[in-house]
């Protein structure tokens, strides 16, 4: 693990937290303060002088004490001050500094006078309103501290990514009226569509980066504001969400995307890989030298490094760099290449809009098909549907279709697999469908072995086109259930079966890892939003970034196909690839 000037900083603050925990020397104190800040500001990389063996330049205020620990950080990952002070402090203690506002002075006198000792005994202190008589606090701070450990204890949790999307629209918004601003996108696990973001990292190019900055922290939904500088800032929302911000010249806007974007693991290789070729790459360029040899695109860094760009869903390290140098990197699918969405609800069972609200909503969107495929009778929760309705629904699409041109309505059903693996519809009535979806939607906790003897039957209902949210899971509410995912790509790829990629905010299902074990062994997907409302198509971005996140291209997936090859392909027929 590479070693930033970052981690040397923090490590320095720390250092002299604990140090005025234990009422240190003051001077003392200050010198780890003031190198901290000097190291966090400098552009050269220490930890890469130090293991070049060229030692450490002269830098001010920084005496041999002071670069010895440098030295170890830079070596070791590790500082033993820093390890022997955080033995001396209870650990509950040196939590409470991260408490915006709580200063050592303050976390000192609450634990000695109200033995206050952890961020839960501090929310309760400051509930019962005991804060407010200590000298110095006030009614005002006592609330604020509130407001932050709350926001903290939110903190820990991860957001789903379209939730985080739709915040993310609405600060980029907000920061493209900033003044002197330029470009303003969003980088870190956001831009790599990850399914879920731990917190939002947005990257602005100005002249003005305080004006900027300020402007961001500005923003009525910042309940907290945590940093604002001339080229960062760092605020959390209402909703516990902390939102990073980065200000960069506009010249260094492609390397500060490139590594804010990450991820950490991606960064360390292309550093390294720059390092084998004698350059230096950092968030500022890539350096021969002290010559920038590229900053200013993404693309030209790669470049100068012998790539080709990379889209940022593969930078996970998990071998795109690799493909990129055999020139092998897939052309990954893009919404625009969906021509159409296989599994939307309506109000016929547990959606919100007609068939023509949905299909109208889907033409405007440049699709040029959808299937309805509402739940089956036995899920009477979503009102499934029987074979009497299916047949008075076909009436209806009949007359949408008849009504609505540039848009075709197909019949379908996501009907449930039942505990044997037979169908909750008969094949009677599933013959008659254009499109068939078969969904487990109960005994979520069978074995191993019978959840995938169960699904592996239901494929082999010959009706049966799509295997809908493969895993089951709901992100952060029900862990996938126990199945032998190979074992049932294997068998969808040998049926002609697609496996869904289920674009559902809850859901984004099946994960990018099955995504690309599916097309490795050869099955082909389906890109679907699962909308119960007009408006919930929107989510299918967040599918296709799954998809690309698996190394998905257009011809793995079956909605990318025009409406004719479709028909064929649900007709059985081989249609070429
Ligand atoms: P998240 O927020 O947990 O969903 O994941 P990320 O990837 O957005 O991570 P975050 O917000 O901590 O940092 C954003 C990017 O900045 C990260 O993807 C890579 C870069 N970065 C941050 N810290 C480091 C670091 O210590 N070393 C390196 N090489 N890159 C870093
Ligand atoms: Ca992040
Ligand atoms: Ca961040």
């Amino acid at each position: 693990m590479a070693v930033t000037n970052a981690d040397i900083a923090a490590a320095f603050e720390r250092v002299a937290d604990l140090l005025e925990l234990q009422d240190a020397n003051p001077f003392r104190v200050r010198a780890y303060r003031n190198a901290a800040r000097r190291i966090g500001e400098l552009k050269l990389d220490l930890a890469a002088r130090v293991a070049a063996g060229e030692g450490l330049p002269k830098l001010p205020g920084i005496g041999t004490d002071l670069a010895g620990k440098i030295e170890e950080l830079a070596k070791t990952g590790r500082l033993a001050l820093l390890e022997r002070l955080q033995r001396q402090v209870p650990a509950g203690v040196t939590e409470l500094l991260q408490v915006p506002g709580l200063g050592p002075k303050r976390v000192r006198a609450l634990y000695e006078e109200l033995h206050v000792h952890s961020l839960p005994q501090l929310l309760r202190a400051a509930r019962d309103g005991r804060i407010r008589a200590l000298p110095g606090f006030g009614e005002k701070t006592e609330r604020r501290i509130a407001e932050a450990i709350a926001a903290r204890l939110a903190a820990g949790k991860r957001f789903k990514l379209a939730v985080a999307a739709q915040y993310a629209a609405v600060l980029i918004e907000h920061l493209r009226r900033a003044p002197s601003v330029r470009e303003v996108v969003a980088a870190g696990s956001l831009r790599r569509a990850k399914e879920t973001v731990g917190d939002i990292d947005l990257l602005a190019t100005a002249d003005d980066g305080a004006a900027v900055v300020r402007h961001f922290t500005r923003h009525p939904d910042a309940a907290q504001v945590l940093a604002a500088g001339d080229t960062r800032g760092s605020i959390v929302l209402r909703s516990g969400l902390q939102v990073d911000l980065r200000v960069v010249p506009p010249a260094s806007f492609g390397a500060a995307l490139l590594y804010f974007t990450g991820s950490k693991a991606r960064n360390i290789r292309l550093r390294n890989l720059a390092q084998e070729r004698g350059l230096k790459l950092n968030e500022y360029g890539l350096f021969d030298g002290a010559r920038a040899v590229a900053a200013a695109t993404e693309e030209q860094i790669y470049a100068a490094l012998g790539l080709p760009w990379i889209a940022p869903e593969l930078r996970e390290d998990r071998g795109e760099i690799e493909a990129a140098r055999r020139n092998a990197l897939p052309r990954l699918v893009e919404l625009a290449d969906l021509q159409g969405d296989l599994h939307v609800h309506t109000k016929w069972s547990d959606g919100t809009a007609t068939i023509e609200e949905m299909a109208r909503s889907a033409r405007e969107r440049g699709l040029r098909y959808i299937a309805v495929s509402e739940h089956s009778r036995r899920l009477t929760v979503a009102h499934g549907l029987d074979t009497a309705q299916l047949a008075k629904q076909r009436d209806e699409i009949d007359r949408v279709n008849a009504r609505l041109a540039d848009i075709a309505v197909l019949a379908g059903i996501e009907v449930d697999v039942l505990e044997d693996g037979t169908l909750d519809l008969p094949d009677s009535a599933l013959a008659r469908l254009d499109i068939v979806i078969a969904a487990v939607h109960s005994k979520f906790n069978l074995p191993r072995a019978r959840q995938t003897a169960r699904v592996l039957a239901a494929l082999d209902n010959p009706h049966v086109k799509i295997l809908a949210h493969p895993l089951g899971r709901l992100i952060d509410q029900r862990d996938p259930y126990d199945i032998d995912m190979l074992a049932v790509i294997r068998k969808c790829k040998a049926r002609g079966v697609a496996l869904e990629v289920n674009a559902h905010p809850d859901r984004l299902d099946l994960t990018d890892v099955y995504c690309r074990m599916a097309k490795d062994e050869g099955a082909r997907l389906a890109i679907d939003s699962d909308a119960h409302s007009v408006h919930e198509f929107d989510n299918l971005v967040h599918g296709v970034g799954q998809a690309r996140r698996g190394w998905l291209e257009k011809g793995d997936v079956v909605n990318a196909l025009a409406l004719a090859e479709l028909r064929a392909w649900l007709a059985g027929r081989k249609e070429a690839r």
